[in-house]
């Protein structure tokens, strides 16, 4: 037994990893005190979720010296910092990541971990609850941006909500999603600091006045009938072994008041308690909908609450400094993330006018040069629009400072495009048809200094769909930022086993500069690197294995082929389109077609939005048919099938080192980007695709002959569309399609009930709005020829390899160092610390 030992840590800098406190005894004294002082128990009898606690507040206790020392930075020498708005972050487990960053290896927690009688790491990391605090790829790229910021040593602050309840927690009960409120708070979450002192102010609701001031000058004052109060609660984010340690910094909403004293003395106590529970229940939970605009007003009121208290926050830190408020571009660049903050266009405004007393012009000024704007999505339904009458109600300020926006913006159109009618109302922030609405895409792109989309081809039919007119009138402001994902979460923590392998054949270098990796080519015909690769591979999915035994019951056999699709349920990412390949597959092998078919794994996973019924019914589907291909003993050792629950941060890293294949199917011009399909291609997966998002860019970079090409382009789905599909007409001329459909329709996928997928059959057959049997056939050949492929698996793994070689620049560092010097126009600031300051 060890006896408890009081001395105290001593963080401090990675020139003396002794002395930083980074060592076995260190953090074994660390979790000691923290045992016995913050969670008041004794060794002995520690829980795995106390010791994971002890090693957190240890490992957070040696952030610390760098996170204090990067805000000291800044404040004493104020350098130009990013503030990254995101109504999500999809942070993942922190402690695994924490200890990456700071260089605490494994081996190093492993022994403090074995005096507490713990012997691998993994059992610890496993108890770890992920804050599920977004949807998916747009929070996901959020935190790997953060990440990216952090590590480049770019001074940043990302700003956000810290719902008490994130994304749902997904069940299967006889195969249809149940959804559970995901608790992620209930054992205390050891990596925020609450800073109750630096609260916000945030009203809602009320009238606005017009009045003179002292000076003569005519000016307007909102007075909110409702107020909140946002308390910050800060994460620390540590980059990859420096000493940058910036902030996520996310607000929790509190009531104002516990009683409003006026309202209950006249007697309404139901009133003021309705106040409080109304400002208290804003932040309490995510909107589970990834992509779709709803048009809830509680939804604009958590908008509106984290903006304001954001916006404020960076106001104040000027003041703080004191830094005169016009000199606000120069020190903050304001990045929208999607339209979800762009409420801030109108906050900022409010707050230069009404409360710090400036002009329009001056105003407008400091606005159009501080926010730039990010746009994530062309479909239609994820284009945030909300009700004039509702917006009016809740924000009557914001809406006559953006009439007023608008109305000079409309002038110039006017001079631009005189007696065009059609353009002003197509610009206008304002949506006239229909029922009245504000456009914040519109306000969004009007105020930001640019106007970015998240791939190339994304960025160029934002332009040329999308947003034409304003992209004639502006055509500098609109540019391309390829989004890209964290090597340290995503290969780094994810897949030791190919980490190590990188380590030994480019050099530990790769992990800050992802294009190190090109290095791998030389070795593309080395048999016996490749079957190195291969092995590693191999060993991977094992593990993988074991999980999906554990979680599902179904055994598979980690030599066959793993095919995966992980991501949302949505009908444009196609799901129905893979499961019906597998329908294929499988009455290929019934009918004794399927000669030289390799055995498959196909592996789904991923969440609907509780209120979207048809991909509720793909998750059924996909259910179904894994149950019967698995329960058919002619199935054993060729196909099968698995629904992985509950698809999150923590299962996507051992799902993406773990896969074969990559499924990235969905309708050309549909998907932005796409940000898992960078993770597989990273992680030596090659990937089936079709010509959208970052697809496009993955095959440049992979070469189109390491990539499973399928499907129609864009231009050619737009054709299909305006000239007529006609669905029907496509299954009649494909055998093999019209009898999955029929097997289907059968009930041979639902134990026999006929009716089940109906609805999911009358929308294939009837108007495919995305194109599923238009790009069946192709699919299918493009899966004849993975099957092809993977028969030669010296082939296979040669080609896996340049995958991994070849897809560095989808590193969030390079689209982070994009962002820097187009956009932001900011710079690394390197924060030093002297070894001896404790
Ligand atoms: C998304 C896109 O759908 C996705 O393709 C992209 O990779 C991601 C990050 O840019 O943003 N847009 C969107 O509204 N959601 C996304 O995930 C929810």
């Amino acid at each position: 037994s060890h006896p408890l030992d009081l001395r105290l840590p001593t963080p401090g800098c990675f020139a003396d990893p002794e002395r930083a406190g980074l060592d076995a005894d260190a953090v074994f004294d660390g979790m000691t005190e923290h045992l016995f002082f913050t969670l008041g128990k004794l060794a002995p009898t520690a829980s795995n979720h106390d010791l994971y606690m002890a090693l957190s507040y240890a490992v957070r206790d040696r952030l610390m010296t760098r996170y204090l020392a990067s805000l000291e930075a800044i404040r004493a020498r104020p350098h130009k910092t990013v503030a990254y708005l995101s109504a999500e972050f999809l942070i993942g487990p922190q402690l695994n990541s924490n200890l990456l960053n700071l260089g605490i290896s494994k081996d190093i927690a492993e022994q403090a971990l074995r005096r507490f009688r713990i012997e691998s790491l993994d059992q610890i990391l496993e108890v770890e609850e992920e804050p599920g605090l977004g949807n998916g790829g747009l929070g996901r790229l959020a935190a790997c941006y953060m990440e990216s910021l952090a590590s480049l040593q770019v001074p940043a602050i990302g700003y956000g909500i810290r719902y008490e309840f994130g994304i749902f927690n997904q069940l299967i009960r006889d195969g249809w999603q149940v959804e559970v409120t995901d608790k992620w708070l209930k054992g205390g979450w050891p990596w925020e600091l609450p800073q109750p002192e630096e609260a916000c102010f945030v009203g809602f609701g009320g009238r606005t006045e017009s009045y003179t001031d002292g000076k003569g000058n005519y000016r307007s004052r909102w007075i909110p009938s409702e107020h909140a109060i946002g308390i910050p609660h800060d994460v620390p984010v540590l980059g990859y072994r420096v000493n940058t340690c910036n902030r996520l910094r996310l607000w929790r909403a509190d009531a104002t008041e516990s009683f409003d004293f006026y309202a209950f003395n006249i007697g309404d106590y139901y009133g003021a308690v309705e106040e409080k529970v109304g400002s208290e229940t804003l932040s309490k939970v995510l909107y589970p909908n990834d992509g779709t605009d709803e048009g809830r007003r509680l939804r604009l009121k958590q908008q509106h609450f984290f903006v304001s208290c954001s916006l404020q926050d960076m106001l104040r830190s000027l003041g703080n400094r004191g830094i005169p408020i016009e000199e606000f571009p120069n020190h903050w660049t304001v990045q929208l993330n999607d339209t979800h903050p762009a409420i801030a266009v109108a906050e900022l405004m409010r707050l230069l006018i009404d409360e710090h007393y400036l002009d329009w012009d001056t105003a407008w000024d400091i606005t159009t040069r501080s926010v730039a704007y990010t746009n994530h999505t062309l479909l239609p339904e994820a284009l945030e629009k909300w009700d004039l009458t509702r917006f009016r109600s809740l924000l009557p300020r914001h809406l006559e400072l953006i009439y007023e926006i608008n109305r000079r913006f409309l002038q110039q159109v006017r001079l631009r495009y005189p007696g065009n009618d059609a353009i002003q109302r197509k610009l206008s922030i304002i949506d006239e048809d229909g029922g009245k609405a504000v456009r914040m895409a519109n306000l969004a792109t009007i105020a930001a200094h640019h106007v970015n989309g998240v791939a190339a081809l994304h960025s160029d039919l934002l332009k040329r769909q999308l947003m034409p007119e304003f992209a004639e009138i502006w055509p500098e402001k609109f540019t391309n930022v390829t989004n890209g994902v964290t090597p340290r979460r995503w290969v780094a923590l994810a897949n030791p086993a190919l980490s190590r392998l990188l380590d030994e054949h480019v050099g530990p270098e790769w992990i800050t500069n992802m294009e190190l990796l090109t290095k791998l080519e030389e070795r593309q015909h080395d048999t016996a690197f490749l079957e190195q690769w291969g092995a590693t591979k191999l060993s991977v999915k094992r593990k993988l294995a074991g999980y999906i035994h554990r979680q599902t019951g179904v055994l598979v056999d980690p030599s066959s082929l793993f095919d995966v699709q992980v991501k949302r349920i949505h009908e444009y990412k196609r799901q129905h389109l893979n499961a019906l390949q597998v329908i294929t597959h499988y009455l290929r092998i019934k009918n004794g077609q399927a000669e030289g078919m390799a055995p498959r794994t196909v592996i789904f996973g991923g969440k609907a939005a509780p209120g979207y019924y048809m991909a509720k019914l793909i998750i059924r589907f996909i259910n179904g048919i894994a149950e019967t291909i698995n329960a058919d003993p002619d199935m054993e050792g060729r196909l099968r099938v698995v629904f992985l629950p509950d698809y999150n941060v923590k299962l996507a890293e051992q799902i993406y080192p773990a896969s074969d294949l990559s499924e990235q199917v969905s309708t050309a011009g549909k998907e932005a980007s796409g940000t898992g399909n960078m993770k597989f291609a990273m992680n030596g997966a090659l990937t089936i695709g079709t010509l959208d998002g970052a697809n496009v860019e993955i095959r440049e970079r992979v070469g189109p002959e390491n990539f499973f090409l399928f499907g129609k382009t864009e231009t050619e789905i737009m054709e299909l569309q305006t000239n007529g599909y006609r669905p029907r007409q496509i299954v009649e001329t494909l055998p093999e399609l019209a009898e999955a459909l029929r097997l289907i329709g059968l009930g041979h996928f639902s134990n026999g009930d006929g009716e089940l997928f109906r609805p999911l059959l009358d929308n294939l057959t009837g108007f495919d709005p995305f194109f599923v049997l238009a790009d069946f056939a192709d699919y299918l050949r493009a899966q004849d020829e993975v099957n092809q492929a993977w028969t030669n698996r010296k082939q296979w793994n040669r080609m896996s390899l340049l995958n991994t070689a070849r897809t560095g620049f989808f590193s969030s560092d390079r689209s982070i160092q994009d962002y820097c010097q187009t956009i932001w126009k900011a710079e690394p600031f390197p924060v030093e610390i002297t070894c001896d300051v404790p």
